[in-house]
């Protein structure tokens, strides 16, 4: 009820950080890419395979002066995997400890998500992906989400050939994207979402510009080559976004939702990075994933800072110079000074600079040793923190399952009205 929801503001109101003025509107008005780089592990950049690097075009932009690249950044996705990711980055809010909230809530539930405040901003918002519109109840849960365009594999043009996996091969889907991007009244808010790179990793031969790796897992070995295929696809997007001279006025953000190689390779994992070992926390380290944010004229540099999906949404309006602090977010700046650095598992584990809990268990992030013998000053620290983490975590689920920001009221934002939305075409 609405008293719920007045206990979950004051929480958030007193975990409110102060933004970088030093960022604050530096991309006001500009138009927005956010670049969803499906399964794509942060390990990958930089990373030499077949005597070459595999993504050269993502290391371009990693590396780019004006692109801020965080390197300590998690995915912190549960069992909803791209669902959790689309959700925790448009709304701040985490996803469910069972199930997907976009299939399970994400028709009814009243959301203040990126797209919503942002269209009311004057921006025109669209979601672009080559799968079918139900995928994740997108079609639905983006209009509680307020897109006003939501571009699914019945917008795009099929051909035999065209499709692999799960939807559109990343090539001919941005290519194709593009021509609906151009369309989009400025300033827009352009989502889209790549899907090559996705398990089991299937590529046509035709496509394949570097060999497989050799660790003898099947499942493992075909990720480089996909993932190579998605950063050209990415470079192709770079190149088409020059000659627009869209690069110009659009931030370009770029992340990665999850892992692509699960738990389940450890010992493929080993060989892949030429460690000896690969335990529990070396597996929590691995959860890191890109998080770009690529600029004309931005003040980049590798940020060290820790933090997770969680925090997108308050970067960006930040960024952006959209006042939201009023906004119900669970994350916060990861530009911020006070920025909180402490990156919550779904299952109540978390990662920070000094202390990594997995399954339980306590480790020293810069040394992966389990701490063992820690002062009761430690104790209590790690104990601060796990309580933290489980009261973000159910105080969002509370969110989630009571449908509490129906009750919310913020002066800023003006609630979605589903009924203003359709995203219906009928095959061509
Ligand atoms: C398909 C896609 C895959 O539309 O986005 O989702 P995932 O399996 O990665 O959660
Ligand atoms: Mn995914």
């Amino acid at each position: 009820n609405s008293s719920d929801m007045n206990s979950v503001a004051n929480y958030i109101n007193n975990n409110r950080v102060t933004p970088n003025v030093q960022y604050q509107g530096v991309a006001k008005g500009k138009n927005v890419f956010i670049i969803h780089l499906e399964s794509f592990q942060q390990f990958l950049l930089d990373f030499k395979w077949d005597n070459q690097e595999v993504t050269p075009n993502l290391n371009k932009i990693y590396h780019a002066q004006n692109t801020l690249s965080f390197d300590n950044f998690f995915n912190q996705v549960g069992q909803g995997k791209t669902a959790d990711a689309e959700l925790m980055l448009e709304n701040s809010l985490f996803g469910l400890p069972e199930g997907a909230a976009m299939v399970t809530d994400g028709t009814t539930n009243t959301f203040q998500a990126a797209p919503a405040i942002l269209s009311q901003k004057g921006y025109t918002t669209a979601s672009m992906h080559g799968d079918v519109p139900s995928f994740w109840n997108r079609d639905n849960t983006y209009k509680s989400w307020g897109y006003d365009y939501f571009f699914s594999s019945h917008y795009f043009k099929e051909k035999k050939d065209y499709n692999i996996g799960y939807g559109m091969k990343d090539k001919i889907f941005l290519r194709d994207a593009a021509n609906y991007v151009q369309r989009l009244p400025q300033p827009f808010y352009a989502k889209l979402i790549t899907v090559t790179n996705h398990y089991p990793y299937l590529l046509d031969k035709k496509n394949q510009s570097i060999s497989k790796t050799n660790t003898g897992d099947s499942t493992v070995d075909g990720y480089v080559q996909t993932a190579k295929y998605l950063d050209q696809s990415i470079g192709e997007f770079m190149d088409w976004l020059k000659a627009t001279g869209l690069d110009k006025n659009s931030m370009v953000v770029f992340y990665g939702d999850h892992y692509g190689i699960s738990a389940n390779h450890k010992k493929a994992v080993a060989k892949l990075l030429g460690k000896k070992d690969f335990n529990d926390f070396d597996n929590a380290q691995f959860q890191r994933v890109p998080f770009m944010i690529n600029m004309d004229g931005l003040k980049g540099g590798i940020n060290h800072n820790y933090g997770g999906e969680i925090d997108v949404l308050p970067t960006l309006l930040n960024l952006l110079g959209v006042d939201n602090s009023q906004t119900v977010q669970f994350g916060s700046d990861l530009l911020a000074p006070k920025h909180s650095q402490l990156v919550a598992f779904r299952n109540g584990d978390f990662v920070e600079p000094n202390f990594t809990k997995v399954n339980g268990t306590y480790y020293h992030t810069k040394t992966g040793a389990v701490a063992r013998n820690l002062t009761s000053e430690q104790k209590q620290q790690v104990a601060a923190m796990s309580n933290q983490v489980a009261t973000e975590l159910s105080l969002s689920d509370r969110v989630i399952k009571g449908d509490l920001l129906r009750f919310y009221k913020n002066k800023n934002f003006q609630k979605v009205d589903r009924k203003n939305y359709t995203y219906n075409k009928t095959k061509a």
